[in-house]
């Protein structure tokens, strides 16, 4: 038994001496061991990244190539007003997947052609244009490189949307100057004022405008007050219940560049004004409402430095790697290897970080796993949060992925990976924003105790993570994958809340969308609905989806008379085909497994090879969208209304959402319900005459499905949510789950353990575990040199065992994997990085939430 503990007491003692007798000073008496030097320094993936982003050379010469080519638009590479031409964002077009497979498995296929996706800004008719490009072949120095336009990912069958949007810098002046005004107003209700010398000052106010369009296509905005959170950027906590609408000046003489703004209604306590006179005179008259203000204070602070409960003296324990990683990593084509998985990762402006060409112990399992959208949908009892909703992908869950924190947001010990993003005719380069690590979960894996022998094994798994802080949020979002080969994607939310003014005013409503949680504070109720694209391919491409339901039955048995007469009721399982492109919800009292399964391929016993999805671990089951066609959305986000999708693959329908969606709900580049459009799932052969409905589509559909699905939650904020959403409840997650996939659980060949083999009488009886047996003849086996000898094996090679190779099992631990011996020596930077060395942004380019920062507000002001 005690031998158990010797790895538990290296690691523990190892930690001890470090967190006791080692102080900052001395941190670098260890040798850091770099722990790149641990790994093999000749691991390359098989074949090229065909889904990395550009290079920077690659992208430098775009950039020439298009200001040649477009030479007549006059681009400028650094935009500086609403009227110029410029290329908002350049990065790789994802190639085909008709194109990558033959290249995936084959050696004589070529690589799949190099493309580049340019974004292109531009200003005609007085509006704002937004058009795709593509540009290839590269490289451009091939001489055989042109411009066209990409329409075919679009359901629209347009490359652009044109919209009619503001100057930015102009709408924040004037909603400035519009507050200025009416200082006279808020330091009376509020005690504070927008000050353009201390726009951040503890007595100041911001005006946000959210912009909307109605149903006309007219552009409008409501403005509300805020204050700016002047400690930690708390400004979304702080809204100050006061707005106004302001609406475009239609004036086709104007310039273009200098929209024009009409003061319309204001809105206070439950009142609409119809203006500004009305507003100004109400307040004057006697009995006049006011609500308490929200003010900022220590409650928005996210820290508390100064308390000391019993055990802050001391930090908490941590995960250690001392003796280095067991994955490969091939940081240049980011590709990894870890225990039968194989996988390549990319990342994208819209959507960050994406998993492609999974496979598992050689078979294919996934070809791409990415992050789709991520909404926020709000309602309210006031003019803004009633009408407020992001998609944050508009925003950029890959351009806001800024730096990881070592040692907190990932293992100190995990691999760092920077991005490059190429906007605005610059490379920037976001350092250190995926982390790559394995960790030890505190569960494991699995165990079982005998009478005479108890067997443990490790739960490590593999974690690609990154951060996007989209405004006041912080998403965490984990591709996880575990040894059995099960696959999970994790997202946990962190940072302020977008809560809303709540009057305490008993003629409003504000109870009906979220709790009072401070003074003049309500929690605004909201869905987070993140849409993933999994395009399985379960063994192959061919597969098909399936229902597995668990159902209650009546059944009379054969054997059951004379002693039961009746029908027993019982249960039974019942699988339904999934036979059309349609969304699907969790179902109720989880009575049906969704199963994807290969076609054709079947594992030893006759089954097919499976993967099962399942609404993961976290708070609740992951949830679709509540409100039911959304008048915000309209046909932006179709995707969010069921939680599951099963489509038809298609190199035409490569996305379920595009970022511009945001802008152009009503006709946005890509509605989902034309993806989601019922074509069928059948295989040609199987194809039924009673096609009803069918308009003649595709007829030679190959079996290759792609799933959408959503993590996320209903989220009520409560006054827990203050400072800060907190992650280890605002976290959801799919898995998928290998089903039958193969003849046995392929995590016995990996994982790390150890069998206890206890001292025993052969004649204990009881459940007798191995080996000597249970009952048997009573011989004395308790000799520790004693060896056991683990039974023969039938189905060896299945199961990666050479025949002949028995381990033979001793009294006392038996380790399977390798447990911690020696080599553990852990300087003080694994267990906290020095972040003053090694935190590598100056500052983050984090966006405020309106449209500045993205392409509907990326202009500067004129030199
Ligand atoms: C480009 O610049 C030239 C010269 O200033 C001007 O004549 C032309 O109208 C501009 N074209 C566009 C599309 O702005
Ligand atoms: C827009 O963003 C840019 C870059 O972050 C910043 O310099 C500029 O001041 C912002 N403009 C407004 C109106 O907020
Ligand atoms: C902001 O508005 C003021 C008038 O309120 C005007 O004088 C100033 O030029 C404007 N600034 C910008 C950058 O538009
Ligand atoms: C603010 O008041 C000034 C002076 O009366 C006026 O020129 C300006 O247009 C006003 N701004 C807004 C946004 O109403
Ligand atoms: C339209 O714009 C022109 C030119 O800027 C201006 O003279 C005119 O007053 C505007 N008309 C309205 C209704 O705002
Ligand atoms: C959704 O709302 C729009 C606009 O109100 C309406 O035209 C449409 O019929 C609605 N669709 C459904 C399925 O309810
Ligand atoms: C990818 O597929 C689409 C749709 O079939 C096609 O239009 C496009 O040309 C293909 N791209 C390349 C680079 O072959
Ligand atoms: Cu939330």
């Amino acid at each position: 038994m005690c031998l158990s503990g010797l790895g538990f007491l290296v690691f523990f003692a190892a930690f001890l001496f470090l967190s006791a007798d080692r102080g900052r000073e001395n941190r670098f008496e260890f040798n850091h061991v770099e722990p790149t030097s641990t790994r093999p320094v000749s691991f390359t993936a098989p074949k090229a990244n065909v889904w990395a982003d550009l290079g920077v050379d690659e992208a430098d010469e775009v950039y020439n190539f298009l200001a040649k080519d477009w030479a007549d638009l006059n681009i400028t590479r650094t935009p500086r007003h609403v009227s110029d031409n410029f290329i908002y964002t350049l990065e790789a077009l994802q190639p085909n997947k008709s194109d990558v497979l033959p290249y995936l498995w084959s050696d004589q296929a070529a690589a799949p052609q190099r493309w580049a996706k340019a974004v292109l800004s531009q200003r005609l008719d007085g509006k704002s244009h937004y058009s795709y490009h593509a540009v290839g072949p590269l490289p451009v120095s091939s001489g055989k490189a042109r411009v066209v336009p990409l329409t075919y990912p679009f359901t629209s069958g347009r490359n652009y949307i044109a919209k009619d949007l503001p100057d930015l810098v102009s709408i924040m002046n004037f909603t400035q100057s519009l507050a200025e005004n009416v200082s006279d107003i808020t330091v009376e209700l509020l005690g504070a004022k927008v000050d353009r010398e201390d726009p951040k000052g503890p007595d100041s106010l911001l005006a946000f405008p959210r912009l909307t369009w109605d149903d006309a296509g007219h552009l409008f905005c409501w403005v509300q007050l805020f204050r700016p959170g002047y400690n930690s950027g708390a400004n979304s906590i702080l809204p100050q219940g006061i707005y106004t609408r302001i609406d475009a000046v239609d004036n086709s003489t104007a310039l273009d560049e200098a929209i024009e703004w009409n003061v319309g209604e204001w809105f206070y306590n439950g009142v609409v004004y119809e203006n500004l006179d009305d507003f100004r005179a109400a307040i004057k008259e006697p009995g006049f409402h006011k609500t308490p203000p929200n003010l900022d204070g220590p409650w928005t602070d996210t820290e508390d430095f100064k308390s000391h409960p019993d055990g802050r003296e001391l930090p908490p324990p941590i995960s250690i790697q001392p003796l280095g990683p067991r994955y490969k990593l091939d940081r240049k084509e980011r590709y990894v290897s870890w225990f039968g998985f194989e996988f390549y990762f990319a990342s994208t402006q819209a959507t960050g970080v994406s998993v492609h060409d999974i496979r598992f112990k050689g078979e294919r399992v996934m070809y791409e796993l990415s992050l789709q959208e991520a909404m926020a949908h709000y309602a309210g009892d006031d003019p803004m949060a009633s009408g407020q909703e992001f998609l944050d992908s508009f925003f950029g869950m890959g351009t806001n992925a800024f730096e990881l924190v070592p040692g907190y947001d990932c293992p100190g010990y995990a691999d760092y990976l920077d991005s490059s993003l190429h906007r605005l005719g610059n490379m920037e380069r976001l350092p250190n924003n995926i982390c790559l690590f394995e960790f030890t979960s505190d569960y494991l894996l699995s165990r079982h105790t005998t009478q005479t022998s108890v067997t443990v094994s490790r739960n490590t798994f593999l974690t690609l993570r990154s951060v996007s802080t989209v405004g006041n949020y912080d998403y965490t979002i984990d591709y996880i994958f575990y040894l059995d080969g099960a696959i999970e994607v994790k997202v946990r939310a962190s940072g302020y809340i977008f809560g809303a003014f709540y009057a305490r005013n008993a003629e409003k409503n504000e109870d009906e969308y979220g709790h009072r949680i401070h003074d003049a504070l309500s929690s605004s109720l909201h869905d987070h609905v993140i849409s993933f694209k999994a395009d399985l391919d379960i063994a192959g491409t061919a597969n098909d989806m399936v229902r597995l339901a668990v159902e209650p039955v009546a059944k009379a048995y054969t054997w059951d008379p004379p002693n039961v007469k009746q029908e027993r009721n019982t249960m039974h399982l019942r699988e339904y085909p999934v036979e059309r492109e349609a969304g699907l919800d969790w179902p109720k009292n989880a009575g049906e497994f969704y199963l994807v399964y290969s076609r054709d391929q079947k594992n030893k016993w006759g089954e097919r090879k499976g993967y099962r999805i399942v609404s993961g671990t976290g708070i609740g089951n992951t949830p679709h969208l509540t409100v039911l066609n959304s008048t915000l959305l309209e046909n932006a986000a179709r995707w969010a209304e069921r939680d599951l999708w099963v489509v038809r693959r298609k190199d035409t329908e490569p996305r379920g959402a595009d970022p511009f969606n945001y802008i152009d709900p009503t006709d946005p580049l890509i509605d989902f319900s034309r993806i989601a459009d019922g074509e069928d799932l059948l295989h040609h052969q199987e194809i039924r005459d009673d096609r009803e409905g069918d308009d003649g589509k595709e007829e030679d559909y190959d079996g290759d499905l792609v799933v959408y699905f959503n993590v996320g939650s209903h989220h009520i904020p409560h006054s827990g949510d203050l400072p800060n959403t907190l992650m280890h409840t605002s976290a959801s997650s799919v898995l998928f789950v290998p089903h039958n996939f193969a003849d046995r659980d392929p995590s016995r060949a990996s994982v790390q353990g150890v069998r206890l083999q206890l001292r025993h009488k052969r004649d204990g009886g009881g459940f007798p575990g191995q080996p000597g047996g249970g009952g048997g003849g009573g011989d004395d086996r308790s000799s520790e040199e004693e060896e056991l000898r683990l039974r023969g094996r039938g189905d060896g090679e299945e199961i990666g065992r050479r025949k002949g190779s028995h381990h033979k099992l001793r009294t006392g631990a038996n380790y399977f994997g390798t447990p911690y011996r020696d080599g553990v020596n852990v300087p003080l930077e694994a267990l906290e990085p020095d972040l003053e060395k090694d935190y590598r942004s100056g500052s983050h380019r984090v966006t405020d939430l309106s449209f500045n920062g993205t392409a509907a507000g990326m202009w500067f002001k004129r030199p």
